[in-house]
């Protein structure tokens, strides 16, 4: 199963990200209900590694938190936009969360990214360079007006790669401490 984690977003919140982009030539925006904030990607794993990694997520004694959008922002630069994605604002637990569930990934042998976390939903992907029309996109955005949003669960997720795009779907949620 390809498999990453995850943090679920409000529906509510998700039709709004969504709904936001139009007129990027060359953009493809992550549907709503693909929408996510990812902690941790883990790629293929095999059965007895999946049984032992739901196991050691069950063990993460984390507290739950709230998180605040930002603005939106772009990767790797303006010059050369290839993700769009919105920003949170930095929250320490969420930090430590990432951390904690990366930290079992590696004790199940599954490889993490040395990079370090940097907390995200991605918006769209871009096949083409449009800088110009990112940039207006940005400005537009600079600020994210939603409700906070508490926290009290993260997801183990399969993703199923089709033609269409990847498609999200639940394996687990483990509770967050209260
Ligand atoms: P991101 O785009 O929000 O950073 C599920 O594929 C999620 O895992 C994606 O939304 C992506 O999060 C993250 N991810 C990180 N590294 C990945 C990789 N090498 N391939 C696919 N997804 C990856």
């Amino acid at each position: 199963m390809r498999l990453f984690i995850a943090i679920e977003l409000p529906g509510e919140i998700k039709r709004q990200l969504e709904g936001m982009g139009t007129g990027i030539p060359g953009s493809r925006w992550v549907p709503a209900d693909q929408l996510h904030l990812t902690l941790a990607f883990l790629g293929e794993v095999d059965d007895t590694t999946l049984r032992q990694l739901t196991g050691a997520l069950a063990t993460i004694r984390a507290p739950g938190f709230t998180l605040r959008f930002s603005g939106t922002g772009c990767f790797p630069n303006l010059r050369r936009p290839r993700v769009l994605w919105a920003g949170l604002e930095p929250e320490p637990k969420l930090d430590d969360l990432a951390f904690l569930v990366r930290e079992a990934a590696v004790a199940c042998a599954i490889t993490q990214e040395e990079r370090p976390f940097f907390s995200h939903v991605t918006l769209a992907r871009l096949k083409l360079p449009a800088p110009r029309e990112v940039e207006a996109f940005l400005a537009r955005h600079r600020t994210l007006e939603f409700p906070p949003i508490d926290v009290r669960e993260f997801l183990l997720f399969q993703s199923r790669l089709t033609p269409q795009g990847a498609i999200h779907t639940p394996v687990k949620g483990f509770t967050l401490l209260a």
